[in-house]
């Protein structure tokens, strides 16, 4: 990726959040909600959300540049962008929620946003809503995407996770503390620095950036449905009756002789049994299992190469970030077969 190509997204980037915090509030307006209402919640995303240094928002963005190795389009970006702005406001809400139980006095060179001076402890609820505004905006561009529930669930696991962090990082100084160093190790501090931070600043942008990249997941989705097994998958595959343009076909058709794709030509999509079973003979003779494994360790070597250029957290909890924390994600999908 170039440094010009950077900039531009990171331009590109900037330019979506007056977008997504007027979806927020236009939604406010059309559910009747009071204007002076609507005006509060701009305040505490403006005061709350912008100010910073965006740094896990950006890296959603260039972290699928980088997987896709190319520039992004601009739908491309968008997309990307909201997600990494959903990841600046979870960020948002943790931090308001954080000030308030480490009774900080200031955060970004201000006062934090419990302490200004007409906010008080709205803010706990102004936390929420920063929290509700990152579900509405995934509904709002995702529902529709075939990766909605994965997006959901990871960003529900990231909160969870931080907040088990948070409570491990909150104990030693609330009301039952005991102050008795020995109780400190530096087991215990590299596993509040890792569900406190690493997860939501290290692993929350590289698995949208993964979840973004769908190619490699739709790929296996299709190999699955030639070469699942039933009672293993829970499904019947349906797409060579069905005329599906999957990654199966293009494969097979792209190295299958002159006879091959005859028969292709003739049996695929065609509504029968026995033209389904001549298709999958072409599938076997032209070694698409074979090309399907190389594919996916190609792909797996691939991220996991990128995993490892991937820079040290920048500001916080670095020497105990390690390639680890998101290699287990990609795990997650490698060999997957069903
Ligand atoms: C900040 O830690 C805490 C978080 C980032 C997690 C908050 C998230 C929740 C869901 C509650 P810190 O107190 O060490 O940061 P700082 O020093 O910036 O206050
Ligand atoms: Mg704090
Ligand atoms: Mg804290
Ligand atoms: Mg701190």
């Amino acid at each position: 990726m170039t440094s010009g190509s950077m900039s531009s997204n990171h331009r590109r980037f900037q330019e979506a959040w007056p977008i997504l915090r007027d979806d927020v509030l236009e939604d406010w307006a059309a559910k009747g909600v009071s204007q002076d209402a609507i005006d509060w919640c701009r305040r505490n995303m403006e005061y709350n959300v912008i100010g910073g240094k965006m740094l896990r928002g950006r890296a959603v963005v260039d972290s699928l540049a980088i997987l896709e190795a190319r520039e992004l389009t601009d739908e491309e970006c968008f997309r990307a962008a909201v997600l990494g702005w959903c990841m600046e406001l979870f960020q948002a809400f943790g931090l308001v929620a954080d000030d308030i139980m480490d009774q900080s006095p200031t955060r970004r060179g201000r006062p934090c946003w419990y302490k200004v001076e007409d906010v008080g402890l709205v803010a706990i609820n102004d936390a929420f809503i920063l929290e509700g505004t990152m579900f509405f905006l995934l509904k709002k561009y995702f529902r529709d995407q075939e990766g909605y529930v994965d997006f959901v669930e990871l960003f529900r696991e990231m909160i969870y996770l931080t907040e088990m962090g948070q409570l491990l990082d909150t104990l030693p100084s609330s009301g039952h503390r005991v102050i008795d160093l020995e109780t400190f190790s530096m087991e215990r501090y590299r596993l509040t620095a890792i569900y406190k931070s690493a997860y939501f600043s290290i692993y929350l942008p590289i698995a949208l950036a993964m979840l973004l990249n769908g190619i490699p997941r739709q790929v296996q989705d299709d190999f699955i449905d030639f070469a699942g097994l039933p009672e293993h998958t829970g499904k019947v595959g349906t797409d060579i009756v069905n005329n599906k343009c999957t990654w199966c076909v293009i494969t097979a058709f792209a190295h299958a002789d002159a006879g091959q794709r005859e028969v292709l030509r003739q049996k695929y999509g065609r509504q029968d049994g026995a033209s389904e079973e001549k298709v999958r003979e072409v599938f076997e003779q032209v070694g698409l299992r074979e090309r399907y494994v190389a594919y996916e360790e190609e792909v797996y070597q691939r991220i996991n190469g990128m995993v490892e250029r991937i820079p040290k957290g920048e500001d916080q909890g670095a020497p105990v970030v390690n390639g680890e924390v998101f290699t287990v994600f990609l795990e997650k999908l490698y060999k997957r077969s069903k």
